[in-house]
């Protein structure tokens, strides 16, 4: 449903960045089904803009529509279509990125990813592969900034009326809008698809978002589906108690993301002390069972969108305790990011062929990635502690240990987590679990947990200094 997707108790997304939609299906059916991931967030599958001039093929063209057809840099309809099946038929679901706060900038005219001309220059709105006319963009009348873009974060009317960096907003309470939306989600979730990231929902009303919900069709039986299922939401608001618009706006619309959460994790892994923290409520942090998570995304990662203070794969063994620390707590709806190399250049897009059109994903023969796509959801710390996060369910961490490098937990009886900062460990603990011999899912190696839930917990590998055990789970 709208706040927890439908993929029978499974408890992870990964974003898979950038990926071609042919690689995403061979994903699904060599890697995450087995994996235990519940499903896929895409990049937008829209008819996007194709920008050359000023950089060739930034990332981010993708965030600028031109029409809801399903061609796009990641492939065409129906690769769309036979990712999605194959995908579904493994137990892995697709969650699309779902950009209809906006189409492209007003600096932009041309011919977009699937055909469709445009021309949003200046005051002209025509992007005719939808249709959208002037009528159907937010009147300018209602946007009290200058220069006509979002200048004010402390004003609600300005951050939802006005033009986000100058990309040309949709009149969202227009019927004709809403329609248009709803049959474009719709169409994909006849397909087969379960849900959706909402890019810019900050700069949405709640009440428009909800119009649209009120139009779409249950999830598709025919894919796997129990009958009335809706699809499942993770609003995309930047709430980091910053502005007039926060994340509790939001609730009775799905999830939220949790920002703050990004800056709590970083600091927590900077200083372990603070770990215990990393969901503050007193900071205005989303409801658990509202709040949408991460280490990194997209944007943050490379500095755009909400960043600052954001751990990355750039600093792998930090990188890989957040995330597994993450996937081991019990705050929120975890999502996992799945990069590609990008150095220093922030615009830079997909690892590509010498015309530009995205490069294969390469799997090595130890299972990892190469061609310059990062596959952070494939380093062994990280997919292994996807188990852990399935097998745990809603159970409360207990029996919490810090000793500022070392940081241990239970989930209620059903499993035990622990990681050191620097070097290695060997220390009696308390786990919580059942008396017995499990093995620890990171290591291979067994823990013996004694008849009073002590257990001797030994890391010895810095450079995937995690353990973890849980009921049901091998190595
Ligand atoms: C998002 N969430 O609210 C996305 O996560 C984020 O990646 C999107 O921005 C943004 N909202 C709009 O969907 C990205 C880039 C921007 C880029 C924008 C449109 O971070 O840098 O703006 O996508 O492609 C670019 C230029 C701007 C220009 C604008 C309009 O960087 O300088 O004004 O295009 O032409
Ligand atoms: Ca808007």
């Amino acid at each position: 449903g709208l706040e927890n997707p439908a993929c029978d108790g499974k408890t992870v997304l990964v974003h898979l960045f950038e990926w071609k939609w042919t690689d995403i299906a061979l994903e699904c059916e060599r890697f995450l089904a087995s994996g235990g991931y519940c499903g896929v967030q895409l990049s937008p599958p829209h008819e996007h803009v194709i920008i050359t001039a000023e950089y060739p093929y930034p990332w981010w063209q993708r965030y600028q529509p031109v029409s809801y057809k399903l061609g796009s840099r990641s492939g065409t309809e129906e690769e769309f279509t036979d990712m999605v099946q194959r995908c579904n038929a493994v137990g892995v679901r697709i969650f699309v990125d779902g950009v209809i706060n906006h189409m492209a900038g007003v600096d932009r005219q041309g011919v977009g990813s699937a055909g469709s001309p445009f021309d949003s220059m200046g005051d002209n709105r025509d992007f005719p592969g939808v249709p959208y006319t002037p009528d159907d963009f937010t009147p300018r009348s209602m946007c009290n900034s200058g220069s006509g873009s979002v200048d004010n974060y402390g004003d609600p009317e300005n951050v939802r009326n006005c033009y986000l960096v100058g990309l040309a907003d949709l009149y969202g309470a227009t019927d004709y809008v809403r329609q248009k939306v709803a049959e474009y989600f719709n169409k994909m979730i006849d397909i087969g698809i379960a849900g959706f990231r909402i890019d810019a929902a900050k700069h949405m009303w709640p009440a428009d978002i909800q119009a649209v919900q009120d139009l779409l069709h249950d999830l598709n039986v025919d894919q796997g589906f129990p009958a009335g299922t809706k699809p499942f939401f993770a609003h995309e608001v930047i709430d980091r108690n910053d502005g007039a618009v926060t994340v509790q706006e939001y609730y009775g619309l799905g999830r939220v993301t949790e920002f703050r959460y990004c800056q709590k994790i970083a600091w927590g892994i900077q200083d372990p002390n603070q770990l215990y923290g990393v969901y503050d409520p007193g900071w205005g942090m989303a409801d658990p069972d509202k709040a949408f998570v991460f280490v990194d995304n997209h944007d943050n990662q490379r500095g755009h969108g909400g960043a600052g203070d954001t751990l990355t794969h750039k600093w792998p063994h930090d990188y890989r305790l957040g995330v597994a620390f993450t996937l081991a707590q019990p705050y929120g709806f975890t999502r996992i990011m799945s990069s590609y190399y990008f150095g220093d250049d922030s615009d830079q897009g997909p690892p590509h062929n010498s015309d530009y059109s995205t490069a294969n994903v390469v799997i090595t023969s130890d299972n990892q990635c190469s061609g310059g796509w990062v596959c952070e959801h494939r380093w062994p710390s990280i997919y292994k502690m996807v188990r852990f996060r399935n097998a745990v369910g809603n159970t409360n961490w207990e029996n919490y240990f810090c000793d500022g490098n070392i940081v241990a937990f239970s989930r209620g009886n059903l499993g035990f987590f622990a990681m050191i900062k620097y070097g290695t460990m060997s220390q009696t603990l308390q786990t919580g679990m059942p008396a017995g011999a499990y093995e620890d899912i990171v290591s291979c190696q067994t823990v013996n947990v004694n008849a009073d839930g002590t257990a001797l917990i030994s890391i010895s590998n810095e450079e995937e200094p995690v353990l973890a055990i849980c009921q049901g789970c091998t190595c």
